[in-house]
């Protein structure tokens, strides 16, 4: 937090200087003889009340976020008997818990990732490719190299009901990163996590047909 703070500070200062330069000439130009004077009192007051502005605007927005327990839910529902539901909570600026329960599957294991969009107009095929704020390439939950939304597999037993408690750390509920607002999707085969050597693997990790989607939204925590 105090990095943070010390880089707004920073930026403050670099983006405030421009400024400077771009002022004085003009009023060297407009006005010549008020230029000494206000030259003066511009240069001792407005970097510091600057700072003390940054500073005060800064500090007790980290304290909220720290605080907060954020929720989201999100009901996965297709052109098919598969079915399920997915909750996500989030404490501060921790990992992201999300826990899915989906029945009606196929025994074995299937791709599950958060697209982009929160839009099912034309099924779950308008909610596009997997999220991916970070441009990288299709991967495991654990991989460095993934797209946000990559969760992996979930894996549905012989009754056709897959149970899953994952935690991660790319998916959030504000920020950049928010799942609120885009949608999970479960998929008919397995995920190959990229490392399938298909055409697919590295895009969508080959995991076929859309089953199920849902859109995230808040819900009470
Ligand atoms: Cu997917
Ligand atoms: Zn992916």
């Amino acid at each position: 937090m105090e990095a943070a703070l010390a880089a707004m500070t920073a930026h403050t200062i670099l983006s405030f200087n421009p400024s400077h330069s771009l002022l004085f000439p003009l009023l060297n130009l407009n006005n010549p003889p008020l230029h000494s004077s206000f030259h003066a009192v511009s240069l001792k007051l407005s970097p510091q009340s600057l700072i003390l502005s940054s500073t005060a605007s800064a500090a007790p927005k980290p304290l909220t976020d720290v605080a907060a327990t954020k929720k989201a839910v999100a009901v996965l529902k297709g052109n098919s008997k598969v079915e399920g539901v997915v909750t996500l909570t989030q404490e501060g600026d921790g990992p992201t818990t999300v826990n899915v329960r989906v029945t009606g599957l196929a025994p074995g294991l299937h791709g599950f990732h958060l697209h982009e969009f929160g839009d099912t107009t034309n099924g779950c095929m308008s909610t596009g490719s997997h999220f991916n704020p970070n441009k990288r390439t299709h991967g495991a939950p654990g991989d460095e190299i993934r797209h946000a939304g990559d969760l992996g597999n979930i894996v549905a037993s012989a009754n056709g009901v897959a149970e899953a408690k994952i935690v991660d750390k790319q998916i959030r509920l504000s920020g950049s990163n928010s799942a609120v607002g885009r949608a999970f999707v479960v998929h008919e085969l397995e995920d190959d996590l990229g490392k399938g050597g298909q055409e697919l693997s590295l895009t969508t990790g080959n995991a076929g047909g859309r089953l199920a989607c849902g859109v995230v939204g808040l819900t009470p925590v």
